[in-house]
């Protein structure tokens, strides 16, 4: 466009620039924008004005309404720094127990208050900077890794980055006024759930402050798996993807099967602090044990969610300075996936020392040393592409190899551990330890430095300093060996763990004194990093693609655009900006898809699961409150719990539902002006698509995988008493009956018909049926929830007395609310339909209710089925 023209369209004070945002903005609101595939995309005005419109529609909301910014770069960006925030509290609870173990007999810290400060260390390291870090690190990476504008739901990602920080505020907050958590990150009852034993809320903010966290974590397991599945780019076959994102996938999955057992464990642990039912108290037929198992679980994945993901990093990162492709692709898939695999089955080796029977401990004793071949796999992939690139020594690289060393190490006393003798040996001393800071140092926080010297310019437009890199590099990897290596010698002689201070004269003074001075060290360098990060820079900005990689993060542009992608880019290659000819200038030009935002809306494309073809033009809803709010108000539910004001709870909960409903009501399945739209290059894709084609569907399939996986645990709960005790029920205790569970069961069966055929006739056109259906199903599910609650409560069942009537009232709850969601979902439905913003033709609400309620009836068949054959089986 010529300067005359520019000046012909100008207001007065308006730059050429602003005044072609101007008119490209007014033509989009008017309508009168053509379809992508009938312009000229070589001709610089087109692309200037389809630029004007991309960054007006993708724009970061100015001043304070920049917090209701849902953008995954914005949100990612949050996510990440409060992580680091969180662990830098950690990390200085870390020194204060070395300060307090320097010497021998000292008091710097009283014995409560240590017991505080060791617990809230590793609860904070592992829950609100190790899962998070990957989640936080995952939104801002994984859409530039798939060439997507942002991931489907931006709405969750903000909802999940609010409820961690209110969580995290809620723990870490605690030990300022002497209420944190004292009995160690994994709360072992009886120790815990005893009011004698543990007095005040220290239990209860563990509890709480992270099943509300956990919430967050699965929020963003769901939308980084639909997102990994879903909004990959045209081309980009599941065997394309760039390695991070299969580790995403496996860990994410993992999150969804891991942290459910967690929140079962959480619920039956916070049902005997409040309400005095005996799932852990063995004078009343509870057991502790049913905790542990539960927690590791849990635990031993946990260690897998922390460590893969960070080995991700490095399988983005070694290729780029070894100049060549990753050797042995389907490898590293593979052992990435069987480590995931295997990972569930190992969780009894942090159990060895509680008299299970030997057989078992043979067992997972072979499972634990087994998982060292599939993580070994990983290692030698690295080394071996290493030793056949042509290397450029580098940071990032400097950070990889620190890390492969000092997570080897880790993984060889890991070795030693696994086997029952040695650990007999080892276990409760400092060895372990020295074991778990060598693994999770090594194998999280290393490759995450090396993350972040290798990926800060795609954060910033800049690099980090090569020299302040290298001495926090030598600071943190000398200060680590010198402070952790000398704590598998006084484990050895016999120092234990979380103990408070030790006698001298027995040989521990000095292995103990050189580990605080190590920690220091290590303190220090990671200060350097803090600062290197912090301080305000003037240098230009680097390079466009500054390491020279190959995969499509790296496309972006520099300075950094809102926009994700100018272009939605088609890929045949692992390595398209090494590969593809043309490639970023293509991107640019606008000469892949989707290179305008003709009606001013958010959108990213949606391809299918395998071969990654383009099925939908998805619209992504832009900034709003409203997520921040659901999370204050379900943060607020939790916090008031701990505390036990519970009128304020309710109150809080029922807000919270309120604003979840409206944030669905007007941001998810909207209706669209039109059916089709052309994204360019001749195609034409739905803006509407809804089944098994659409995220929604996903999405709400795999939120009910984890929901199935905590109620299964429950159901192992259960099981798991039936299996310690001779006679379960206990002799003169009756059952819940057979009458109210058959009726439920066949209630539920009827209510589950009625979802499947609501939506069949909406999707036939038949709408008055299919609302009668919606209406007669919310009858049948609330009748089905009461009549499965009418059966222990006809039989008298005190939930008090003993564990039996306590785990078959636990079950007949979670079902019967499952029952009630439900009903709330099919009465959304009705008043969606009435509303005229669910058609036979816009149909999403109704075919997503029907999934959950695949889901709702089989909770309710297998509850029923184990409430009414147990008992049968037993008498
Ligand atoms: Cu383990």
């Amino acid at each position: 466009m010529s300067a005359v023209m520019e000046d012909a369209f100008g207001l007065p004070g308006e730059t050429g620039e602003e005044a072609i945002a101007r008119v490209a903005i007014e033509e989009a609101r008017a309508g009168r924008v053509p379809p992508a595939s009938t312009r000229d995309q070589e001709d610089p005005a087109v692309r200037r004005a389809q630029e004007a419109r991309l960054i007006a529609t993708w724009a970061t909301p100015p001043g304070w309404r920049y917090w209701s910014d849902v953008n995954n770069t914005t949100v990612g960006v949050w996510y990440t720094a409060t992580a680091f925030a969180f662990m830098l509290f950690a990390g200085v609870l870390g020194l204060m127990i070395r300060v307090q173990l320097s010497v021998p007999d000292n008091d710097f810290l009283t014995a409560t208050m240590y017991n505080q400060v060791y617990t809230l260390h590793g609860t904070v390291m592992m829950f609100l900077f190790a899962v998070p870090i990957f989640e936080a690190v995952a939104i801002i990476l994984l859409p530039q890794m798939l060439g997507a504008r942002d991931l489907p739901f931006p709405r969750l990602s903000a909802f999940g980055y609010w409820c961690f920080l209110i969580g995290g505020i809620f723990v870490c907050g605690s030990i300022f006024f002497g209420q944190a958590p004292d009995s160690g990150w994994f709360m072992y009852p009886p120790l815990t759930t005893q009011e004698r034993f543990t007095p005040g809320y220290g239990a209860d903010i563990w509890l709480l402050g992270l099943s509300f966290i956990e919430v967050a974590s699965i929020a963003a397991a769901v939308e980084l798996i639909v997102g990994t599945l879903k909004c990959r780019p045209p081309g980009m076959r599941l065997n394309l993807m760039p390695l991070y994102a299969w580790y995403v996938l496996v860990v994410a999955a993992m999150i969804l099967f891991a942290f459910p057992p967690l929140i079962a464990g959480d619920i039956l642990f916070e049902m005997e602090r409040l309400f005095d039912w005996p799932f852990f108290d063995p004078t009343r037929g509870g057991d502790p044990m049913l905790w542990q198992h539960l927690f590791w679980i849990f635990g031993h994945p946990e260690v897998y969610i922390i460590f893969l993901p960070s080995i991700a990093l490095l399988a983005m990162i070694i290729p780029t300075f070894a100049r060549r492709p990753l050797l042995g692709y389907s490898w590293i898939v593979l052992a990435a996936v069987g480590t995931g695999f295997l990972s569930f089955g190992l969780w009894v080796h942090h159990m060895y020392t509680t008299g299970l029977p030997s057989i078992s401990l043979g067992f997972f004793s072979a499972a634990s040393e087994a998982v060292a071949i599939p993580t070994g796999v990983q290692i030698f992939v690295f080394l071996a592409t290493l030793l056949t690139g042509r290397v450029l020594y580098s940071v990032p690289m400097l950070w990889v190899s620190g890390a492969l060393a000092i997570f080897v190490l880790g993984g060889l006393t890991g070795v030693m551990v696994a086997l029952v003798p040695f650990d007999w040996q080892a276990h409760d001393t400092y060895f372990i330890v020295a074991h778990l800071h060598y693994v999770i140092i090594g194998g999280v926080l290393f490759p995450i430095l090396a993350g972040l010297y290798y990926y800060w310019p795609i954060v910033s437009s800049r690099r980090l300093s090569d020299r302040a890199g290298k001495i926090a590099f030598w600071l943190m990897f000398c200060g680590f060996n010198i402070g952790f290596f000398p704590m598998h010698y006084s484990g050895l002689i016999g120092m234990p763990r979380r103990i408070w201070t030790f006698p001298g004269g027995i040989g521990l003074e000095l292995p103990n004194l050189i580990s605080s001075v190590g920690a220091f060290v290590f303190a220090a360098g990671f200060l350097v990093v803090v600062v290197d990060v912090l301080r305000p820079r003037k240098d230009p900005y680097a390079g466009r693609n500054t390491w020279n990689a190959g995969t499509l993060e790296w496309a972006g542009e520099v300075p950094d655009q809102t926009w994700g992608v100018r272009s939605v880019p088609i890929v045949s290659t692992r390595y398209p900006l090494w590969d593809q000819p043309n490639f970023i200038d293509d991107m640019d030009k606008g000469r892949f898809y989707m290179p305008d935002a003709e009606e001013m809306k958010r959108e990213t494309m949606v391809t299918t699961v395998l071969d990654a073809e383009p099925v939908q033009a998805l619209r992504v809803p832009g900034p709003s409150f409203v997520p921040m709010a659901a999370a204050f108000f379900l943060g607020g539910c939790f916090i008031a719990a701990t505390f036990h004001y519970w009128t304020l709870t309710l109150v809080s909960l029922a807000v919270a539902v309120g604003v979840i409903i409206l944030w669905l009501w007007r941001a998810t399945s909207v209706i669209p002006e039109k059916g089709e739209k052309d994204v360019g290059r001749g195609l034409s894709l739905p803006i509407y698509v809804s089944g098994p084609h659409s995220v929604s569907w996903w999405a709400m399939f795999i939120t009910m995988l984890g929901d199935s996986t905590a109620f299964l645990s429950l159901v192992f709960g259960y099981l798991f008493y039936f299996t310690v005790h001779e006679s379960f029920p206990p002799p003169g205790v009756e059952g819940p009956g057979l009458f109210w569970p058959l009726a439920s069961l066949a209630l539920f069966a009827a209510t589950w018909a009625l979802a499947q055929g609501a939506r069949r006739a909406m999707a036939g056109g038949r709408v008055l049926t299919a609302r009668l259906a919606m209406g007669l199903g919310i009858a049948g599910s609330l009748a089905a929830g009461a009549a499965l609650l009418m059966g222990p409560h006809a039989t008298g069942l005190q939930p008090t007395t003993h564990v039996y009537p306590a785990i078959v009232w636990l079950l007949a709850i979670w079902t019967a609310l499952h029952a009630g969601v439900g009903a709330l979902m099919l009465g959304y439905c009705l008043a969606r339909s009435l509303a005229g913003r669910l058609t036979p033709e816009y149909d999403i609400d109704i075919a997503n209710v029907a999934l959950y309620w695949h889901f709702a009836g089989w909770t309710g068949l297998v509850t029923v089925s184990v409430l009414i054959l147990v008992p049968l089986g037993a008498s």
